[in-house]
């Protein structure tokens, strides 16, 4: 792709995390330059430079999508939004860049599948991109590939099911392994966190009482099972005291869980994702088959129509952390493949384009958050959490330019028949939303304007993320210099020890066991 210009986005209001200010943002070869009032180059040195008028409008750091699952071969089908198609949707909805994750098979290699998804994302990708690895078993490889993803790979996270029990569910001996080993290497665990025993047996039940469309999903997966499964993460991981991530945290008893954990100290994340935010459950009893089978994901919308408001409250307040989109798209003829039998359906929803003005009509719009808690929870926060900041995540000099100039103002209504993702349904579908991206730039590209892309595949770049972030881990390790256990100093007992009689040993318990059984 022809390289660009240098570009200075002139009069906006430039927000990060931390406070506003109108500025000019002088972007030159792929990074901001400079950052300032009227800094218009005299003379020549202004030759070549195209000026963006962003008076009246925001300049935000571009968004990360924590959580997307593009080209996701997944229940027998394959998510149709691939890396192409879905990352420039990410653009046009302000995204600059997402975090997809690689997925081994049960028993397969961790690096295998880094690359495999390596392979499919680079010549195809839009906006920038980095991956979390999943640990779907556990082995000695499989620590030892740990180590390898985080050093020479960067890999800094590492996603364990608890649910999808057969497929990549893992057990909690081996969530200790994995959060002790994620510990070991700098990197944050991260989990799905749903009771996968508990959802095999509630959809035998569903499935018996005749129960077959996409209320069953809910039905078999309410919302203790994602709550139990979250505080079982967080004992885990503070046994280990090792960093927690809970992905899409979809409940308002699991996000409970996860705010009382901070309360009591716990380093722990949650991320709510644009469709728990934007949406509800009450949409699986819907009449129209098809619309109902379109919001089917792990874990499910919830019911309770309180629970989007809900969790806009824990994430504008600093409960929740970071927003995903846990883009994961299947058609509708995919979605068929589970017509008789809801457990069949494939999981997943849009949310990569939307995310953004989602969480801005629902958090900025509707005055619970401020433009500076918009820009932490849809990207600074996960750039520090991943590592990525301040190259990702802020506008300062030195940074990556990836850019937003945003219309707080204009409203856009989404629609299936105008977004820009491959999938033919959109779970937001009639939504009118305050905020919309009118430019986005990728590393000082202008890829997007007035709804036109100017991208080619290939142009977003894999951002590797090195260990031990310290926005995470400075904690941990004060924790670990300075709370560890010490044994009390007493002076040795000296007192009489009693001798146990030979029948009394473990294997004579056992023995004397038995024989009662035989009595
Ligand atoms: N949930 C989904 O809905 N899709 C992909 C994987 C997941 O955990
Ligand atoms: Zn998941
Ligand atoms: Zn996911």
């Amino acid at each position: 792709m022809a390289p660009q210009g240098r570009l200075l986005i002139r009069g906006g209001r430039v927000v990060n995390d931390d406070f506003s200010q109108v500025a000019d943002v002088l972007v030159e070869d792929g990074v901001v330059r400079a950052l300032g009032r009227d800094l218009m180059p005299p003379g020549d040195a202004s030759r070549g430079l195209r000026i963006l008028d962003a008076a009246g409008k925001l300049v935000l750091p571009g968004g990360i999508d924590t959580h997307t699952h593009m080209q996701f071969p997944f229940m027998g089908s394959q998510s149709v939004d691939d890396f192409h198609q879905g990352t420039k949707a990410a653009l046009a909805g302000g995204t600059t860049m997402i975090i997809d994750f690689a997925i081994p098979q049960k028993g397969s290699s961790l690096i295998e599948a880094f690359e495999t998804w390596r392979n499919w994302a680079d010549p195809k990708v839009c906006c920038d991109y980095s991956l979390h690895v999943a640990v779907t078993w556990w082995s000695d490889k499989v620590k030892e590939e740990m180590e390898t993803l985080a050093r020479d790979k960067g890999v800094n996270s590492f996603k364990m099911f608890m649910a999808y029990k057969g497929l990549y569910m893992v057990q909690d001996e081996q969530l200790y392994a994995a959060f002790s080993q994620c510990k070991e290497i700098g990197a944050i665990a991260q989990v799905h966190a749903e009771n996968g025993d508990l959802i095999a047996e509630g959809a035998k039940k569903m499935l018996a009482l005749g129960i077959t469309g996409p209320e069953g999903h809910e039905l078999c997966r309410p919302e203790a099972v994602e709550a139990e499964a979250t505080l079982r993460a967080i004992t885990i991981a503070s046994a280990v005291n090792c960093p927690l991530y809970v992905v899409h945290v979809m409940s308002k008893s699991a996000a409970k869980v996860i705010a009382d954990a901070r309360r009591a100290g716990n380093v722990v994340y949650g991320e709510p994702i644009a469709a728990g935010l934007g949406t509800d459950g009450r949409q699986y009893w819907s009449e129209e088959w098809s619309h109902a089978a379109h919001h089917v994901m792990g874990p499910p919308l919830r019911p309770d129509p309180l629970t989007p408001g809900f969790l806009m409250n824990l994430l504008a307040n600093g409960d929740l952390t970071t927003t995903g989109s846990d883009n994961c798209t299947f058609n509708t003829c995919q979605k068929a493949l589970g017509k008789d039998d809801f457990t069949k359906i494939p999981n997943g929803v849009n949310g990569v384009e939307d995310r953004m003005s989602v969480i801005w009509e629902k958090g900025v719009h509707s005055g619970k958050m401020d433009e500076n808690r918009f820009v932490a929870v849809t990207s600074t926060n996960a750039a520090k959490i991943f590592n990525l900041y301040p190259k990702k995540g802020r506008i300062a000099i030195g940074s990556d330019a990836d850019i937003v100039i945003w219309d707080p103002e204009a409203t856009r209504k989404i629609s299936a028949k105008t977004h820009h993702q491959a999938v033919n349904f959109n779970i937001f579908e009639g939504m009118v939303c305050h905020g919309v991206p009118l430019v986005t730039i990728s590393r000082g590209r202008v890829v997007y304007e007035a709804g036109v892309f100017n991208v080619t595949a290939g142009h977003g770049k894999f951002i590797p993320r090195q260990p031990f972030a310290e926005y995470v881990y400075k904690r941990i390790k004060q924790r670990d210099q300075t709370c560890a256990p010490v044994p009390v100093k007493r002076a040795p007992y000296k007192g009489e020890v009693t001798t146990l009689k030979p029948r009394e040993t473990k294997e004579d318990d056992m023995a004397g066991t038995r024989m009662q059984g035989h009595s």
